[in-house]
């Protein structure tokens, strides 16, 4: 069949319905399923592919690596995934963005240029590591397009005697390789539930913008000694880091933290080449991004292209005017954004990813299972998630997951108190009424430090809507 024709991702992306047929691709072959769809014995989950590709759900379902399913797959077969398509199109458009990576067509996109989209809630807690092509993309600027063979990362400033340059292969080099499982999360995770208090600025992001993931690389402590930073120097306060996406004025991402949260052993700052065990997809930061546990997501700066240890914080608009949290009475006419400190640790979060708003059961259906993720910021480890679904008047306590992890994950675990930077998912499981009725399903979480978060948004509004975190409802109806 080699004279089949060949499709680019925009085309497949458009075969997502019935009407348009239901296309998939894997290992660059291209499959209309449509005819299979009923026949499917994971029922309609395989909708979720529709227009992309296959690889990253059967990463999940591994009921599919098996050589049956890839018979049934071949009796599907149309075409073949046209591989210069990205290629091509960058050499005719000006566009900024025509260099962007693809994306999974799954993904809930907020804005394409950037491009900003978040993982959809049942997609969510499936697994314990999200899988890199569901993981939550937060682009501020066009994906920068870097040649790992050219790449250098410069580490400079206060207490560098020399600027030091490391290229891709160096940097796996000269220090040992560290993994670190963290949860990245964005500081307008959840930012909707806040508008409807009162309109903020920002993207509308519901509960999918963080993720979980084993990352791969060397730690910055590492870096800034060799680079001859001495741990006994007291100019330098803050570790700036600078990106390779740049805006039209030629200014690029950054974002510093204090210089003890960079050099502690104990906080686990990595500059990761690897995600899930694979090189870092270009969306995610390719060829080397930082990950700053327990600290929004803000800080771990992607295309790291300059260290800078400085006496103060990065002057980038991010750190100084942006990402910061305010009074509810402050408003963009009296906003004085030199008054706030910048985000850096998070406050206790939790979500219901199942199950969905406005979902119908029935109450012969069996139990309800409520789903959902918990995670607190600065290492602060989630020890109690309670359930209401009374709207909060009474409260269950749910089962916290023991995560799922294999000999390397463990390794990567680190599991000294304090440096819990990985997110929990949990389960409650009730009985549901057997005469039906309307149930609010509420969700709090209660960190190490016995922080909880606020019953409402009222009283944490903020302009940008950042630092969402109030309790988290879903509304279903059960039928008798
Ligand atoms: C189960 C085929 C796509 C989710 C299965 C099984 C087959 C199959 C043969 C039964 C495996 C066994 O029990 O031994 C396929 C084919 C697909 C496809 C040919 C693409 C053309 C997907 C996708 C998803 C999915 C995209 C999820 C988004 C599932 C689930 C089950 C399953 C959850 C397990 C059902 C259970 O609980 O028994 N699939 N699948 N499948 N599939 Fe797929
Ligand atoms: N780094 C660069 N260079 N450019 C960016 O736009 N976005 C930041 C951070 N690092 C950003 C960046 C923000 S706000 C977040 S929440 C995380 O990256 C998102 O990381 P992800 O896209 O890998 O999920
Ligand atoms: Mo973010």
């Amino acid at each position: 069949c080699k004279d089949l024709p060949s499709f680019t991702c925009k085309e497949i992306a458009q075969h997502c319905t019935f009407e348009q047929r239901i296309w998939v691709t894997y290992k660059g072959c291209v499959y209309d399923i449509t005819d299979f769809v009923d026949l499917h014995p994971g029922g309609d989950k395989i909708l979720m592919a529709a227009g992309g590709p296959l690889e990253p759900f059967w990463e999940m379902y591994a009921v599919h690596s098996n050589p049956e399913v890839l018979c049934i797959l071949k009796k599907y077969h149309i075409g073949y995934l046209d591989v210069d398509e990205a290629a091509m199109s960058s050499g005719v458009s000006s566009d900024p963005y025509a260099c962007d990576p693809p994306r999974h067509p799954v993904l809930i996109v907020n804005s394409s240029k950037p491009f900003n989209a978040e993982t959809p809630a049942e997609i969510l807690t499936a697994s314990y590591f999200t899988p890199n092509a569901f993981f939550y993309k937060r682009n501020h600027l066009p994906v920068p397009d870097i040649d790992p063979e050219a790449y250098r990362l410069e580490v400079r400033g206060e207490g560098i005697p020399t600027p030091v340059f490391l290229s891709l292969e160096e940097l796996k080099k000269k220090f040992p390789k560290q993994e670190v499982v963290a949860t990245l999360q964005c500081a307008g995770n959840r930012r909707k539930e806040m508008t409807h208090v009162r309109p903020v600025k920002g993207l509308n992001w519901n509960i999918g913008a963080l993720g979980n993931a084993r990352w791969g690389g060397v730690w910055l402590r590492d870096v800034l000694l060799y680079a001859g930073f001495q741990e006994d120097d007291t100019q330098v306060k803050h570790v700036q880091f600078e990106g390779r996406d740049q805006d039209v004025t030629g200014s690029a991402y950054g974002s510093s933290i204090p210089l003890h949260k960079a050099v502690a052993e104990k906080n686990d700052v990595l500059l990761a080449y690897e995600m899930n065990g694979d090189e870092l997809p270009r969306d995610h930061g390719f060829p080397i991004r930082v990950v700053v546990p327990g600290v929004v997501g803000a800080r771990s700066v992607k295309w790291l292209h300059r260290i800078v240890l400085s006496r103060e914080e990065s002057r980038s608009h991010w750190q100084r005017n942006d990402y910061k949290g305010f009074s509810p009475s402050v408003d963009w006419t009296n906003v004085d954004f030199s008054k706030a400190p910048a985000i850096q640790e998070l406050p206790v979060q939790s979500a219901i990813t199942e199950p969905a708003e406005g979902a119908q059961v029935l109450a012969d259906d069996g139990d309800l299972v409520v789903r959902g993720y918990a995670w607190s910021g600065g290492g602060r480890e989630v020890v109690r998630v309670d359930v209401s679904l009374d709207g909060g008047c009474t409260w269950n306590v749910a089962q916290l997951e023991p995560p799922y992890v294999s000999e390397d994950d463990r390794n990567a675990q680190q599991t000294e108190e304090g440096r819990a930077w990985a997110w929990k998912l949990w389960t409650l499981q009730a009985p549901l009424p057997a005469e039906g009725g309307k149930l609010e399903i509420v969700c709090k979480a209660v960190d190490s430090s016995y922080n909880v978060q606020p019953e409402s948004f009222e009283p944490i509004w903020n302009l940008r809507g950042v630092l969402s975190n109030a309790w988290h409802h879903v509304h279903i109806t059960v039928l008798p």
